[in-house]
């Protein structure tokens, strides 16, 4: 199998002029005003373009899309379990291949794409999703991370940030929300030394089409993590949800960045961040906060941006010298 860096050798960027028309998922879905997951999802199913086969896990996306007997799926779809999406699309990948090989089908170079929630992604597809990646499949994961098991009501999940209120974190007397540090998916998918790791954000639409179609362009597992904002389940107006996109990267909380061929390269650099204050305030989930809670999250993030700047520096050593 050639390496990701080679497969990307000839990569042409989308641009601000060049954003593919194509649409592969349409207007008319049922998700809620202002929500940031489905413009994620749009955006990735864009850069795939008409080669896209989408296997969604139960969630949020599924629910919004496909109330029998309409879909705003405009490929092939397939919706499996909460926690199988990843084992699901290995099967069509390697079921693909068979049929290729036995001259049953055309190779048309279709990408198999899984689209997953945190929940499903960070806590009970994981094991799912290392066996895929682990096997070396051919296919692409996007997790859409809204930080919350949404489309059941707002339970936590491992990706939900410290300090946050949902329905099974509830601040109070003895509680400040959330008390556990988000898990870092990237670095565990990284971990797997799979071709291709990024982060996305919606509120850089550019850069996130441009991942998703470097991570249908390697040969063998690609894992992209988007950073979903959720209106409804972060108490935030759904005109802020770009914003607030936005807002996370500036504060260096959700950093953007590439993992090719185990190399970490930093796709925008924050040389003056915002304080992480700034994006936690239009979030009523965070409004419990006092200044000393603030003040931990804000060196957490310090000590994480320090350390990923560490791993850049030492899976780049040619710029060292
Ligand atoms: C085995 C199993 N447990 C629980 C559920 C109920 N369930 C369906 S979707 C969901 C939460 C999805 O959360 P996430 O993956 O973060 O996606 P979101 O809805 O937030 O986009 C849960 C708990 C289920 N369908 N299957
Ligand atoms: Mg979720």
């Amino acid at each position: 199998m050639i390496s990701a860096a080679e497969a990307l050798k000839d990569f042409k960027k989308i641009t601000p002029k060049k954003i593919p028309e194509v649409e592969m998922f349409a207007q008319g879905h049922r998700a809620c005003q202002g929500c940031a997951e489905v413009l994620a999802l749009r955006l990735a199913a864009k850069a795939v373009g008409d080669k896209l086969i989408a296997v969604s896990a139960t969630g949020c996306m599924e629910i919004i899309s496909s109330p029998y007997p309409q879909t705003a799926w405009l490929s092939p779809w397939i919706h499996v379990a909460f926690e199988n999406a990843a084992a699901v699309a290995s099967g069509i990948e390697a079921g693909r291949k068979a049929l290729i090989r036995k001259g049953r089908i055309q190779d048309d170079g279709a990408k198999v794409v899984a689209f997953a929630g945190d929940g499903a992604t960070l806590d009970i597809g994981m094991q799912a999703l290392s066996g895929a990646m682990e096997r070396g499949h051919d296919f692409t994961y996007i997790c859409l991370d809204n930080e919350a098991y949404m489309n059941t009501g707002i339970q936590r999940s491992s990706a939900t940030p410290y300090g946050a209120m949902t329905t099974t974190s509830p601040p109070g007397k003895l509680s400040k929300g959330q008390v556990t540090w988000k898990k870092n998916m990237p670095a565990i998918a990284a971990a797997h030394n799979i071709p291709y790791v990024a982060t996305a954000s919606p509120a850089y639409h550019i850069d996130l089409m441009n991942k998703v179609k470097k991570a249908v362009t390697v040969p063998g597992p690609a894992y992209v993590h988007i950073f979903s904002p959720c209106p409804t389940g972060w108490r935030c107006p759904p005109e802020m949800a770009i914003e607030t996109a936005r807002k996370i990267v500036k504060a260096r909380m959700f950093p953007l960045y590439e993992v090719i061929d185990g190399r970490y390269v930093l796709s925008r650099d924050i040389k003056k961040p915002i304080p992480v204050a700034d994006y936690l305030a239009t979030q009523r989930r965070f409004r419990h906060l006092k200044e000393e809670d603030i003040a931990y999250i804000q060196s957490r993030v310090d000590a994480d941006w320090d350390r990923l700047m560490a791993l850049i520096k030492a899976t780049n050593p040619e710029e060292e010298a």
